[in-house]
């Protein structure tokens, strides 16, 4: 439960053309839901751990797709699904294929939040439609809203999570860098009220360290400030990850129980000239930069045919192997 947004409803299309393909999966590596996930492109650069680098690629979608993430089935997994218009094009893997279920939910131009808002037990996330400061939740996929209350005010910031760990999410509104925190729809004063981050700052939730609640995270250029608390002071976990330009996003890919960081970036555009799959000499680029093992070996062959040598520097070891170290 947890992202940004930007508003595309788009028209038509088939569940075939909806697919997501594993590119890649390597070495271990690991980010947040509730709110649409924002951006563009179509590929996605998951990690299941705290290092800088993914151990998913995945392409997925189209680039202007609108995209959320949630554990859609209650396995424990978050996958992404994408947002067509009022269409919800599910996908309860990272690993390939059609969308699973295909639900229309609420209106075209809808806020939309994700959260497993009745703590069923099933740990399955579904839908609430946002409008003003209305929230129409519904606790199953495509199913009637079950639930409609007021909260807050109609332009407020909102920050979906389970905050007390009890296995429901509920809101947080933020104002500036302040963070009230409900742990119910009821109204009335938050149970929570913090200061955190500065006013600029873009906040990511998670449960990064897996006991259960969900807390908060900041995010400055591509770098990343977690908090497993809100007792303040200073960050439980500083990390670099992805680039300044990247789209955040936050799940439990591996379904492990904690919350890890992924990326959303566009596709990389062929170079004119260069075949496909090569990566023009320059700019420098880096092992992380590649979408996946075979297009870096694809650039590191084709320069080294043309007597460049290794100009990524892909090969560290020098068995004439781009970046196995990396993509394992
Ligand atoms: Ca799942
Ligand atoms: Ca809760
Ligand atoms: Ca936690
Ligand atoms: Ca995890």
């Amino acid at each position: 439960m947890k992202g940004m947004d930007h508003s595309r409803p788009s028209s038509v299309l088939t569940v075939a053309a909806l697919t997501v393909g594993l590119v890649l999966a390597g070495a271990p590596a690991a980010l947040a839901k509730g709110s649409e996930v924002g951006g563009s492109g179509s590929m996605y650069y998951l990690n299941d751990s705290w290092t800088g680098s993914a151990n998913r690629v995945l392409a997925y979608g189209r680039a202007d797709d609108r995209v959320h993430v949630g554990d859609w089935d209650g396995d424990g997994g978050d996958s992404l699904a994408v947002r067509r218009g009022n269409t919800y094009y599910i996908s309860n893997t990272l690993g390939g294929g059609a969308a699973t279920t295909v639900v229309a939910y609420g209106r075209a131009d809808d806020t939309v939040l994700v959260g497993d808002w009745d703590g069923d037990g099933d740990g399955d996330d579904t839908l609430a439609v946002r409008r003003g400061n209305t929230y129409y939740i519904s606790n199953t996929l495509g199913g009637a809203a079950t639930t409609v209350v007021a909260y807050g005010r109609a332009g407020d910031t909102v920050l979906v999570g389970d905050w007390d760990g009890d296995g429901d999410d509920t809101l947080a509104v933020r104002r500036g860098s302040t963070y009230y925190i409900s742990n119910s729809f009821a109204g009335g004063a938050a149970d929570l009220t913090l200061a955190y981050g500065r006013a600029a700052d873009t906040t990511l939730v998670g449960d990064w360290d897996g006991d259960g609640d969900d807390t908060l995270a900041v995010r400055r250029s591509s770098t990343y400030f977690i908090s497993n608390s809100f007792a303040g002071g200073a960050a439980d976990l500083t990390l670099t990850y992805g680039r300044a330009t990247d789209t955040t996003l936050v799940g439990d890919w591996d379904g492990d129980g904690d919350d890890t960081l992924g990326v959303r970036r566009p596709a990389p555009q062929p170079a004119p000239g260069l075949p496909a799959g090569v990566r023009p000499s320059s700019p420098d680029l880096d092992c992380p930069d590649f979408a996946s093992k075979a297009e870096a070996q694809a650039t590191f062959d084709y320069w080294m045919a043309r007597g460049l040598g290794d100009v990524h520097r892909l090969d560290a070891d020098n068995d004439l192997e781009a970046c196995e170290s990396h993509f394992g």
